[in-house]
């Protein structure tokens, strides 16, 4: 693995998941690895378990940690070639990830989607941008369509707490009262079709993910027929895909309650953080015994040490 951007740089998920579970039980038995290289976590974007768990991730693997947040404090970046900068952009991407790849031997990059122009987000031209300028290895720390390393916590998570094979998985959208990205569904989707479970969609017509992400998971459009037998439950919020961008639907009644919970398998209930209570999830979920949330962000250190562990011994 020298990038990793998605599910696709990951050659053997099994393998994947057992390292990081053995880190888990030894977070310290690789400090070697990392002596004398430096990791930069570069946000455009705010973050909290992201900045915190991968900082962590690296300093258990004895690495060095640079942290910027470009939004706050960096230079506004060009990323359109050929353009004359006359206007607020102050520094070309092609200057600025060259330089951070001086300075880092591995970088990680936070950049949400603008959610204006479905093509451009979609074609992920600021991480292709990235890693071709900062040549050096490039952690998605979530891009415009994906997330990763959330995406890696949460089947460590699945397959930790678990009670039979192949359990049912149902990601289920809930209503915000923001249009936020659909990276972290997307990727949910991605990594859940390539796990051992059976796993099931659902979302109000007009939420449908990008088919790419999505594959062939079914969709189902009625939440209490998808929930049902539900050993898992997966909640998120995305704004459309097909109307791009756009919150095309706030029905309260997809919200997460413990009455919903009662057609499930007693099933444990999962969301990536940052969440609204009351809007997203019902304070009686996120507070009672089937939520896994924090469990799950507790998970974020050992995806990031497996990911940055295997980085650190494929490339240097
Ligand atoms: C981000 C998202 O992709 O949905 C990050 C999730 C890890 N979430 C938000 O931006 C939430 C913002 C809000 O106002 O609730």
């Amino acid at each position: 693995m020298r990038n990793f951007i998605s599910v696709d740089d990951v050659q053997d998920l099994e393998t994947l998941v057992k390292s990081a579970l053995a880190l888990k039980k030894n977070p310290y038995n690789y400090k070697h690895l990392g002596k004398d290289k430096t990791l930069g976590l570069i946000f455009l974007n705010p973050s909290l378990r992201t900045r915190l768990s991968t900082q962590k991730a690296a300093i258990n693997l004895g690495m060095n940690v640079i942290v910027m947040n470009m939004d706050k404090e960096g230079w506004a970046l060009e990323t359109q070639d050929g353009v004359v900068m006359n206007h607020n952009t102050v520094e070309h991407i092609r200057e600025a990830a060259a330089v951070m790849g001086q300075y880092c031997d591995i970088i990680g990059v936070r950049s949400f989607p603008k959610l204006v122009d479905k093509e451009e987000d979609y074609s992920e031209d600021f991480f292709n941008k990235f890693i071709k300028y900062a040549n050096v290895p490039i952690i998605s720390l979530e891009s415009a369509t994906l997330h990763p390393l959330q995406s890696f916590a949460d089947i460590i998570t699945i397959e930790e707490t678990k009670t039979k094979p192949r359990p049912k998985v149902v990601l289920t959208w809930a209503p915000h009262i923001k249009a936020l990205p659909q990276a972290v569904a997307n990727s949910f989707a991605e990594w859940m079709n390539k796990a051992d479970v059976e796993f099931v969609i659902t979302h109000p017509k007009g939420y449908e993910l990008a088919q790419k992400f999505s594959g062939k998971a079914p969709i189902v459009y009625n939440q209490d027929e998808a929930l049902k037998n539900a050993d898992y439950i997966y909640v998120k919020n995305w704004s459309s895909y097909e109307d791009y961008g756009k919150v095309v639907s706030m029905d309260s009644n997809w919200m997460l309650t413990n009455e919903k919970l009662k057609l499930t398998n007693n099933a444990k209930v999962m969301h990536c953080l940052p969440v609204r209570r009351g809007i997203e999830l019902a304070d009686e979920i996120l507070d009672g015994e089937n939520s896994l949330v924090i469990h799950e962000a507790a998970n974020r250190v050992w995806s990031a040490q497996a990911i940055l562990k295997e980085i650190l011994e494929k490339n240097f």
